[in-house]
Formats: structure tokens, sequence, C-alpha cells
């Protein structure tokens, strides 16, 4: 899908057409410019005068799949109740942006019809006031249009709506159910769709085994040579190999069959598969799927969208699991990896394809995955939860480092990082939020843009950051916990 967002511009005919000419001719030329450098085209839409006019473009848009949202601006004064309509119907992700066309004010020029035309200031209260009295879910970004922050927070905003928008398209494949008696990868599968838009649903295992035997070696042959193009292959196994190929073939065609953006799979439901999906599953959220171990829906869906939000449609966001600690004063790092399946997007050096003995699951030979140290960089770790009656997004910032060891006997991808406000404090709140031990780890998409993805989608978030104590956590959730039974 080619998303675009839509530039709707509020004004009044108290003005006259020559005034509503020069805001119309301004806006597309914001729209224009700010094209250019947005992430996504900024579409201007209309200079709206009357309440059928908003209605109109609100109705045109929640039509519309391809605009993912829209962002509004007050050149003018907008009487605000001519947005009422418009707004309690509106079902796109909304962005205030309180700016203005002139940087200055020119000392000279300036006279009454200047600030009659120039009254974003004036304007954009009026229209705030609305959203807030609606309690809209909202961003608002105030700044000048051509000064680079604002239009990257823009592109941050718009980046965050795609993922609404891809999260509302959501459709998960499950391979057998969760993993025995795990609680935190449950859900309320029922207000997942109706919150987030998500169709989770159930393939057998046995669906995947007759799909996999239809495979042929021909097709084998050509995903081997995307393997050897873009993976050391250390191993001779190469059969293992080839049939992790099986697997990948047959999953991806019933993914891309049913229009599923992500899967989960379970170890304990591995009916007629010689090997569990390592380098099958790895490959694929490479290719921007999701991918949940131990049928954990949630953080396959999750994977799916903050691969969506980031860079390119298909950022560096993954499925992970926090393992072990290092716990040496001074050196304390987590160390996350997987039984097999880490997406090879984080990887700082060429993976490679390896083959070894997994204990844990229904293993019949050695499963073929990919090993490989994950790449520095700042990053943040998102889990979702089921809280009963809602959900909640825990979302924590962490400083990936090159593994401080090589672990030569390691047979997995790993990831190693530093949490914030520090490991163990930073432990005390994850676990006090009740944060899973899957997550996505994301180096591309910030809290900042989890934060607005939350906010749009109507649930809770809590940020784990440098300046959070447990203390201050604790009481933060407490009051969440009042508020959320209100709402
Ligand atoms: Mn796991």
């Amino acid at each position: 899908m080619k998303y675009s967002f839509w530039f709707v511009v509020g004004s009044q005919f108290l003005y006259g057409p020559e005034v509503l000419e020069t805001v119309a001719a301004r806006a597309a030329e914001m729209a224009e410019e700010l094209s250019k450098v947005l992430p996504y085209p900024l579409v201007y839409k209309v200079t709206a005068k009357t309440n059928k006019e908003i209605a109109d473009v609100v109705k045109e848009a929640n039509y519309d799949d391809s605009c993912a949202g829209i962002i509004t601006w007050c050149h003018t004064f907008s009487p605000s109740k001519m947005w009422i309509d418009g707004f309690v119907n509106l079902q796109k992700p909304y962005c205030h942006f309180a700016t203005q066309y002139n940087r200055e004010i020119p000392n000279e020029e300036i006279d009454m019809d200047f600030m009659n035309l120039n009254q974003a200031a004036h304007g954009d209260r009026e229209h705030g006031f609305i959203a807030a009295r609606l309690r809209m879910p909202r961003k608002v970004i105030a700044g000048y249009w051509q000064d680079e922050e604002v239009r990257e927070r823009i592109g941050s905003w718009m980046k965050a709506a795609v993922g609404v928008a891809v999260s509302r398209s959501m459709k998960v494949m499950r391979f057998g159910d969760n993993m025995r008696e795990v609680a935190v990868t449950e859900g309320d599968k029922v207000e997942v769709q109706a919150r987030l838009g998500w169709q989770v649903n159930t393939w057998a295992v046995g669906d995947l085994v007759r799909e996999m035997n239809a495979v042929t070696e021909a097709e084998i042959d050509g995903l081997m040579e995307t393997y050897q193009a873009n993976y050391d292959m250390a191993t001779d196994q190469i059969d293992h190999v080839r049939y992790q190929a099986r697997e990948e073939i047959a999953m991806k065609k019933m993914l891309d069959r049913e229009g599923c953006r992500a899967f989960s799979n379970t170890f304990q439901d591995l009916y007629g598969m010689e090997q569990l999906p390592g380098l099958a599953s790895q490959h694929l959220m490479a290719q921007g799927y999701g991918y949940g171990g131990e049928g954990d829906w949630k953080v396959a869906a999750m994977t799916a969208i903050l691969k969506a939000m980031g860079e390119n449609g298909n950022g560096c966001s993954l499925f992970m699991e926090d393992y072990t600690y290092h716990l040496v004063k001074g050196q304390e790092y987590s160390l996350g990896a997987h039984m097999l399946e880490v997406c090879p997007c984080c990887a700082a050096e060429k993976p490679r394809i390896e083959t070894h003995h997994l204990g844990i699951g229904m293993n019949e030979k050695d499963p073929a995955r990919l090993v490989f140290e994950g790449k520095e960089g700042d990053a943040i770790v998102v889990s979702l939860i089921d809280m009963g009656g809602r959900l909640r997004l825990i979302c924590q910032d962490i400083h990936c480092v090159k593994p401080i060891m090589p672990m030569p006997n390691l047979p997995v991808a790993r990831v190693m990082w530093q949490a914030e406000p520090s490991l163990t404090t930073g432990v005390e709140c994850w676990i006090t939020a009740g944060g899973a031990h899957h997550t996505v780890l994301s180096y591309d998409v910030t809290a900042e843009q989890m934060k607005d993805w939350a906010n749009m989608m109507d649930i809770e978030f809590i940020h784990i950051t440098r300046d959070t104590t447990v203390e201050s956590l604790e009481h933060d959730l407490f009051l969440s916990d009042l508020a959320w039974k209100l709402k």
C-alpha cells in the first residue's frame, strides 16, 4: 500500500475570496515542499470554510485506505464548532500542525490585514480547543514548517501513523497454540481485533506439512542461491539447510495466500516436521514478516508493525528475548537471543548458517539457523501485554553494544545491551510493569513513535527511561490502573 497524508487547512468565509485564495495557494505550496522531505507525501486537500466541507473530507479520508492520517492547520481563524461533525467521525490518525507561513513578523509591513491573514497563533488555539473538548487522540506539533527539526517530528509521527494502518490490517497466522502453561503470551484476541485491528487465527501444522511436501526441488534450489548470496555456509549438513528452505517456501506461500504479515509457531507442535524453523523464520523476518516464538502472536504482530514503521518499510526491528545477565560491577549487560529465531536485520557481520543439536522441541535433525552478533546502537525494547480488560505497551530505552565476549559455543545469534536507567533498576521497573520475556527490539523506531502509536490505538503506554525510578513507576502504574478502570 502506498500511503499518503492529507493536509486540511481551516478557515472561514469572513475574510473574502482574496485571502482564501492566498491561504489555499500557500497551503498547496507548503504541502508540496514538505512532501520533498517527509517519508510520505503530504497532499493538500482543502481550505475548509464550512461544516460540510470538513465533514466531507473526513468521510473521504475514512473511506480511502491509502490515507494514513490527516494533518490540520489554521492559517487564519476557523471557528471550530464547524469541525465537530467531521471530528466525531474521524477514524484516521490526526496531527495538529501549529505553524505559520511566515517566519518573521515584518516590522514595516505588519498592519491589520497582515494580522488577519497570518493569525495561526489565534486560529490554532481555537482549533486545539475543540479536539481537547472532544477528547480526541492527537499529536500536536508546533514550530516553523521549514525547520528541519519540525519536519523530522512530522515524519516521525507519519511513520507511527503508518503503524496504525498496518495494525488495522494485520493478520497473524498461528501454527499451533501457545507454549503450555505460559501466561504472558496469552491474551484476548477478540479485544485485540476490536482495539488494534488484528485478525489472529490458527492453521493446522498438518496444513503446513502438506504445503512443505508440495515444494519442488527447483524452488529449494532457488532459495538456496539466495541463502548462499547473503550468508556464509558454515555447515556440511546441506540437506538440513535445504529442509529449512522447504519450510520457508511453504510458510511464505501460506502467509501470502492469506494476506498474513506475521506468524507464530511452537516447538511443542511440530508434528510431521523434522526441524523447528530457524533459518526459515529468520529469513522470513528479514523480508519484513513478524514472528513470535512459543505461539506468541502479540510479539509477532508487533514485530511486523515496528518493521513497517521503520526506515523504508522494513527497518531494523526484531523479535527478541531476554536470556541471561552479565552482572559484573560496572559491566552490567543483558544478553538477548532466542532458541533460533533472531532476525538478521540487526547483524553486525555476515551471518553464518550453522546446524546444531536442539534438545528442546520435536527436532529429529539438527536445525539450521543463522548465527551472528547484533550491531551497536541506541534502541528500544517493546512489550505488549494483556492486563485483563486492557492492553499495556511497555517500552524501555536501551543501548546495544558489541558483545563483550565471543561466546564461541553459543549456537545462536546474540545481541547484548545496557538497559536504562541501569541494568538492575531497569529490570526492577520492567518486572514491576509486567513486561514479557519476549520483546520487539528496534534500532530505528523511537519511544516517542511508540507513545504516539499507543495514543492513536488508545492503549496504555509505559516508558522506562534514564530518569525512571521504581517509586515513580509504581506511582504511575497505580494512577494508570485507576484511570483505565474509569475510561
Ligand atoms: Mn521464547
